[in-house]
């Protein structure tokens, strides 16, 4: 699956809370694939990274979970994906359609 999304950082890996000037949102385009989320800035960033800044940039979703994140009202059609490594983001899809998607596809690939 792959897709525009907003994207919003809430916890580190290491469960602790991201720090306050990164928590913003940003527009990334999603590649998941073979159990990971790879992040670019455009549909093109996939193709022209090596694999090494693919994965800089990538969640991988081994043991994650995303839920519909009713509890977030400041934006519509927002899921949470809470990883294995107690890492926490927030993602904005484009309407309720695509939000069901990506977290069908994440729970059950
Ligand atoms: C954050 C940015 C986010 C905001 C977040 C801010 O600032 O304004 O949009 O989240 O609030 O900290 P920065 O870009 O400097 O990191 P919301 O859009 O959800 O309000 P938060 O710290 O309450 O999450």
């Amino acid at each position: 699956k792959k897709g525009y999304v907003m994207r919003k950082c809430c916890m580190e890996p290491n469960g602790k809370k991201t720090p306050f000037g990164r928590r913003g949102w940003k527009m990334f385009y999603c590649t998941l694939r073979d159990l990971v989320l790879y992040l670019h800035k455009d549909e093109h960033g996939f193709r022209r990274s090596q694999m090494s800044d693919n994965l800089h940039n990538a969640i991988r979703i081994h043991h994650a979970l995303a839920t519909k994140a009713t509890d977030y009202t400041k934006k519509q059609h927002v899921f949470r994906l809470q990883t294995a490594d107690q890492a926490e983001y927030l993602f904005q899809t484009s309407d309720s359609k695509e939000l069901h998607s990506w977290v069908e596809t994440i729970n059950f690939v």
